[in-house]
């Protein structure tokens, strides 16, 4: 039996932060950093069933053309991540009235759609990549148990070629769903190692008044690849969200819309509109 200290649930019987209640979600979950991009994606429904939120996490659940998708904003970062998934892990696979895990498991399906900047000259902004692993610099993963979920070779391959300071802690490489990338990708599609940082400046090598621990990181890491697979693009949430799906025995994939440039140091003059139409494309893609 799970303690009232370690599975939390609000006085309703819904989970502590989520605020959800195990029928308010789908088996399809989308996930999005910020939470104004919820009501975007369920602009698309036939139908909205469930709409809840407490602090950042606003959850709408609703039929997308025959098929049953929640949407939930997770806000900025790993940290959220851990509380996201574990919720959602939580709502499935743990009997909240027994506080006992489920003898029958249920995998979901999470897919987030974010925004990211693309570290390839040749990946430009307003494009779409799907994350074919997870690359973790923010330790967030670290706390578990990662025996047999990370791609060993991969990291050390990593940690060697952009001589990374351990002091910092060990990335971490995570793959993808296969099935869920051979569902979305398409001729449309960049994929490669998305890199999670646990910051938005100095995690991503950006300067406006401090100085960083490595400067050349970013140029290191566009030209890593691992057996002709890229470092295609930066952001905050995807390694985690493959990390905790691996070990709960969910199925993740990451769709990024590109919105800056780092290697050429280029924004997007329309950033709604590359999320908007990787909005569609991903709904599209489910819909199959
Ligand atoms: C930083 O501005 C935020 O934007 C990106 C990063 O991963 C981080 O969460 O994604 P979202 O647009 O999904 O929030």
């Amino acid at each position: 039996m799970i303690k009232e200290s370690e599975l939390i649930l609000n006085p309703d019987g819904s989970i502590y932060h989520l605020n959800l209640l195990p029928e308010d979600i789908a088996s399809t979950i989308i996930t999005v950093g910020d939470p104004k991009r919820v009501a975007r994606i369920s602009a698309h429904f036939d139908v909205i069933e469930v709409k809840k939120e407490k602090r950042e996490f606003v959850t709408h659940t609703g039929i997308y053309k025959g098929k049953r998708i929640t949407v939930i904003a997770t806000g900025i970062g790993p940290d959220n991540i851990d509380i996201v998934l574990n919720e959602l892990d939580a709502l499935v696979n743990i009997d909240f009235k027994t506080r006992k895990i489920k003898d029958e498991l249920t995998s979901l399906n999470i897919i987030r759609i974010g925004t990211s900047g693309s570290l390839q000259a040749d990946i430009p902004v307003d494009s779409f990549v799907l994350g074919k692993y997870g690359l973790g610099l923010d330790n967030m993963l670290r706390s578990y148990d990662l025996t047999g979920i990370t791609e060993t070779k991969i990291e050390e391959a990593f940690v060697q070629h952009t001589n990374w300071d351990l002091d910092k802690g060990k990335p971490t490489v995570i793959k993808g769903s296969e099935v869920l990338l051979n569902k979305i990708q398409s001729e449309k599609t960049f994929t490669g190692f998305t890199a999670t940082a646990g910051g938005f400046y100095g995690p991503q090598g950006r300067v406006l008044r401090l100085p960083l621990q490595d400067a050349e990181l970013n140029h290191k890491m566009d030209s890593f690849s691992f057996e002709g697979t890229k470092l295609t693009n930066l952001e905050m949430e995807t390694s985690a969200i493959y990390g905790l799906s691996k070990m709960l025995g969910h199925e993740a994939l990451s769709a990024n819309a590109i919105i800056a440039n780092r290697a050429n140091q280029t924004f997007s003059k329309d950033p709604y509109k590359v999320v908007d139409e990787l909005i569609e494309y991903v709904l599209f893609k489910l819909s199959l």
